[in-house]
């Protein structure tokens, strides 16, 4: 113990400062809770017109579909995970359960032209990402959040989560995958935000784009 008896180990606030931690990337600040950020309506989930769909260049050039009931049927897992809002607020490891988006591509395998991803959601939401990035280890079709089923504002019944882009990335209330022979910008894409968005390196903006980033403008 030192003089103004704290432990010499552990980590020191000065007060007045914001949390900070290795985790989080550049710029960002720790958000406690978890605020609610979309555009637009929330949608109404309607149990029997939902369904998941995969299409675009797939390997063997059918869609594929699964009903509600189908989709709750798949292998469950869950993924540690922080969630960077290009906003700049961030929320650290939460837990989010779901379908692994490697488990789609094993079950509804892309055609070997396939490159890239849009991920579509309801009211036309849409990300563009690499297949890379989709198919990365963490990145997960999530229907839970620390062991409780996503509240409708935070996008029951599915989501997508990569964990190492910025949150835009990830639909809420996403109902199916396009695999693309070549990149597309998404919603937020066309409108100013990175077409790669890596939060490390702080690609927020378009206007940031190095060329070979993504699709012209
Ligand atoms: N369908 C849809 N998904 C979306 C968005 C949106 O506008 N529509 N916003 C994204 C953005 S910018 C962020 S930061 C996160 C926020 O998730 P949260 O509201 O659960 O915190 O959702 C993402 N997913
Ligand atoms: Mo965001």
């Amino acid at each position: 113990m030192d003089d103004m008896g704290q432990p010499e180990s552990g980590v020191h606030r000065e007060a007045g400062q914001p949390d900070r931690s290795p985790d989080l990337p550049p710029g960002q600040r720790l958000q406690r809770g978890w605020p609610v950020t979309h555009y637009g309506p929330v949608p109404k989930f309607k149990p029997d017109r939902w369904e998941f769909r995969v299409f675009g260049a797939t390997a063997d050039g059918d869609k594929r579909c699964w009903n509600h009931e189908e989709f709750s049927a798949l292998p469950f897992s869950t993924v540690e995970a922080d969630l960077h809002c290009v906003t700049k607020f961030s929320m650290l490891g939460a837990e989010w359960g779901g379908v692994p988006a490697r488990t789609i591509l094993a079950l509804a395998p892309p055609a070997p032209q396939v490159t890239h991803v849009m991920v579509w959601a309801e009211y036309g939401y849409s990300a563009n990402m690499r297949l890379a990035d989709f198919a990365a280890d963490g990145t997960i079709f999530a229907t839970h959040k620390d062991g409780e089923l996503l509240t409708a504002e935070h996008g029951f019944p599915l989501r997508l989560v990569v964990p190492h882009l910025y949150a835009w990335k990830g639909p809420k209330w996403v109902r199916g995958v396009e695999y693309m022979a070549a990149d597309r910008r998404g919603f937020w894409e066309e409108r100013g935000y990175h077409n790669l968005g890596d939060p490390w390196t702080e690609q927020r903006y378009s206007y940031q784009e190095e060329p070979g980033d993504g699709p012209e403008l």
